[in-house]
């Protein structure tokens, strides 16, 4: 059973969460979250079968009644199957800001425990900067690996390809950024390198971008719903409406998403810090540590802009992104004094 487990994307630290329930374990049935709607969560566990003298997977459904589970979570479910007995916990999460709402703050996670976060931007128009760096926050917040995937690029020169893929890793700092294309293929095997072994890759990005055109070409199969982008803006249609978890061949998973409009911060770490290493590293050499790179005097991030070695939109960003965390702190605090 345990080897099936594995296969499913179970790694040694929830493993040992499992054992806990030791002689339980056969009383109990123990899933990864697929897809969630309206209360209800679709799971897939292992169970024996008579017939064939092995495990196999199946599918089931549970209520999430006082659970709060996410797409890719490992629950524990009664042997009845009604009621999820226990969430385990996350090893990582991506998480957002819900809404928009300046007051309330409450978290969103779009997905659980994950090993690496394909941030998707298509080639077919201008990247957007301030959220790539944005989706890079998240994601490394979420405690999994960011990767930059640039994709459509059979619809560009090669050249514009290239020159895109530059501009990308001049922010996307000590990240992997892929140009591929779902069409013929190209970069796909470079892709797939992330996903072996059982780990899973959650795929976020804009609407119509070809997230869940990257997802069918990965696990070759017509699985996720795709659709035409709008004609003059190439923007997306919303086409897929709700996170959802799919096996890959080789034992690895993708979790396909649906193109968010904002990606509110819900700062849990160093994402910021780790996003924008260049400004951070800089900043360690400002006269004063708690340096706003406004006024103050001996500023290294301002020298840095000024020589021209650092752009000012990446500061101002930065800044920006700062603020936000900030002003989300204290919202969360509000929360919980409440
Ligand atoms: N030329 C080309 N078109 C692509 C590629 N990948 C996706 N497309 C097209 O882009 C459009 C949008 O693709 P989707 O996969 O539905 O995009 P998505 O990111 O899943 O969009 P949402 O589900 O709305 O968030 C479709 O018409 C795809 O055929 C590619 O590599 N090359
Ligand atoms: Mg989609
Ligand atoms: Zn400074």
């Amino acid at each position: 059973m345990h080897n099936a487990l594995t296969e499913l994307g179970l790694t040694e630290d929830f493993r040992r969460a499992v054992e806990n329930f030791g002689e339980m374990s056969d009383k109990v049935l123990i899933g990864r979250v697929r897809r969630i709607d309206r209360g209800w969560s679709t799971f897939l566990c292992v169970q024996r079968s008579e017939m064939a003298a092995a495990t196999v997977l199946a599918e089931k459904r549970v209520r999430n009644i006082g659970a709060d589970v996410a797409v890719g979570d490992w629950i524990i479910v009664s042997e009845d199957g009604e009621r999820i007995l226990e969430v385990l916990p996350r090893r990582s999460q991506l998480v957002r800001r819900a809404s928009s709402d300046e007051v309330r703050a409450e978290a969103h996670t779009i997905a659980a425990n994950l090993d690496v976060v394909f941030i998707v931007h298509a080639l077919d128009r201008a990247t957007n900067e301030r959220r790539l760096e944005r989706e890079l926050v998240l994601a490394f917040d979420s405690g999994a690996q960011p990767v930059v995937v640039l994709t459509k690029s059979d619809s560009i020169e090669a050249t514009d390809a290239a020159r895109a893929r530059e501009a990308v890793e001049a922010i996307s700092l000590n990240v992997p950024v892929h140009v591929v294309s779902s069409l013929t293929g190209e970069g796909l095997d470079a892709l797939r390198a992330h996903v072996r072994d059982g780990a899973t890759v959650a795929v976020l990005g804009s609407s119509g971008v070809g997230k869940s055109t990257l997802v069918n070409a990965l696990t070759g199969s017509d699985s996720q719903l795709t659709g035409a982008t709008r004609r003059g803006d190439n923007k997306g249609r919303h086409t897929t409406t709700a996170v959802d978890l799919v096996p890959l061949p080789d034992h690895g998973w993708l979790i396909d998403t649906p193109g968010l409009r904002a990606i509110g911060l819900w700062s849990s770490g160093h994402g910021i810090e780790r996003a924008f290493v260049d400004v951070f590293t800089i900043a360690e050499k400002c006269r004063f540590r708690d340096c706003k790179h406004e006024q103050e005097p001996s500023c290294a991030v301002r020298d840095a802009v000024e020589s021209g070695s650092l752009s000012e939109a990446r500061v101002a960003s930065m800044r920006r992104l700062v603020a936000e965390d900030a002003a989300l702190e204290i919202a969360q605090q509000r929360a919980t004094r409440r």
